[in-house]
């Protein structure tokens, strides 16, 4: 087969499922890639010229991707995926919590919440210098993005100074940076942009309908408006969710909705496991299904076909297959290192391991690093990241 035949039927395949048509890989002729294709452009024609890229989706058709027999949509999403990505490529970013703790916030996920009794305590924001440690180790770690959390239920203006010069120092090491420090208001974003912030990360964290039995201390409205202040001040949207904390898959489907029908597909969308932690309100929830990660994972992809999705909290109990699965079915970035904010994440070993064993390669800003080798850290080699 050509590969202009190739492409138009990875475009009719894609196609297919988002016009409801019933076509299969194989049966597809390259005038029903036209007509599917004439289709699209009516249902996209609103906010996008790129029939793969909409902002219109119904809970309809977000259903009937989920209800795909696995294999069917695991195929469909790595076709996306290969149109717009190099499918053995991720994107590595390394979290660092700059303000732990203490937050007064109600969410019931959350280890840092000073409304529950955890093992989290509290401290200050830290200092740039030590932050600026962290970085550099990152950095020579591999890593391209420098992601800083602070537990605040929102940035205030006295810490805006410290926070843009943290920016400013982290920027000038040459990597990307993203914060998550809560709701901002238009001039905070406005800031933060100017000291060189590339990404704000903001969760949606669920549907809309679930929201309030999660959390009740700020709306799924205040996040909708802080992602709104971050898109106009130009910086990228960082925005994701939480699934397996007892939602049904109906809040999934709503997620999804809700993040891809936003005005512009968030640049990077973060799909977190929920960490279960001791003494928060959800800190004995049932694990959900692996397959339903995979699902969230691929029907994430294929709505939001150019924005990176990454696997973000609970890879240590997906497990290297189950993380293979995503991979397959189109996420392309991780939180890398071993602690999120206040929880385990897989060692740097044991990923690079993962990545060796599916010929995985990290990039970096668009450039892509030859893979670090299995040896343990410190190995001694200047060209690896295992320093
Ligand atoms: N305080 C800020 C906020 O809430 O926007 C920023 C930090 S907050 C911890 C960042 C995100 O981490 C949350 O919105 C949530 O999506 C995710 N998160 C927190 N605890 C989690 C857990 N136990 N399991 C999975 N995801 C979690
Ligand atoms: C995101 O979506 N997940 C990260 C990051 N953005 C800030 C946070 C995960 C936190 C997991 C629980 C913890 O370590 O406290
Ligand atoms: Fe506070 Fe953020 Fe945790 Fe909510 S998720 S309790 S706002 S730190």
């Amino acid at each position: 087969m050509g590969a202009q035949v190739a492409m138009e039927n990875e475009a009719s395949i894609v196609s297919s499922e988002v016009s409801g048509a019933e076509i299969s890989g194989h049966e597809v002729t390259i005038s029903s890639v036209e007509a599917i294709a004439d289709q699209m452009e009516n249902k996209t024609s609103e906010l996008s010229a790129d029939a793969d890229v909409r902002t219109n989706w119904t809970v309809e058709e977000i259903e009937a991707l989920y209800e795909l027999p696995l294999m069917d949509l695991l195929f469909r999403a790595q076709t996306m995926h290969r149109k717009y990505f190099d499918p053995n490529k991720v994107q590595l970013s390394t979290l660092l919590n700059i303000k732990e703790g203490g937050c007064a916030e109600d969410c019931k996920y959350c280890s840092q919440s000073s409304r529950y009794s955890t093992d989290v305590g509290a401290s200050k924001l830290m200092d740039k210098d030590t932050v600026l440690e962290y970085a550099k180790k990152a950095q020579a770690n591999g890593s391209g993005r420098f992601c800083m959390g602070a537990a605040w239920r929102n940035v205030k203006d006295r810490d805006i100074g410290k926070i843009a010069e943290i920016v400013t120092a982290v920027k000038d090491l040459g990597m990307e940076t993203c914060m998550t420090l809560g709701m901002l208001n238009r001039d905070q974003a406005d800031s933060l942009k100017e000291a060189g912030l590339d990404y704000y990360n903001h969760n949606i964290d669920t549907s809309p309908e679930y929201y309030p039995e999660v959390i009740t201390t700020r709306s799924f409205d205040d996040r909708i408006e802080t992602l709104g202040n971050v898109r106009e001040a130009g910086l990228n949207v960082c925005s994701g969710g939480i699934i397996g904390m007892g939602e049904e898959r109906k809040d999934r489907v709503g997620l999804l909705m809700a993040l891809a029908n936003l005005p512009k597909h968030p640049g990077s969308v973060p799909i977190n496991m929920l960490v279960p932690v001791k003494g928060t309100p959800f800190g004995d929830m049932k694990r959900l299904d692996s397959f339903e990660m995979v699902r969230t994972v691929a029907v994430a992809r294929l709505m939001m076909p150019k924005s990176y999705v990454r696997l973000s909290a609970g890879r240590r109990s997906l497990g290297d297959e189950g993380q293979a699965l995503c991979f397959m079915a189109g996420a392309n970035s991780i939180f890398y290192g071993d602690k999120l904010l206040t929880t385990a994440n897989p060692e740097e070993n044991e990923d690079m391991a993962l990545f060796e064993r599916l010929g995985l390669k990290t990039e970096q800003k668009g450039v892509v690093v030859e893979q670090q080798h299995e040896a343990p850290r410190g190995c001694g080699s200047p060209d690896c990241g295992c320093i």
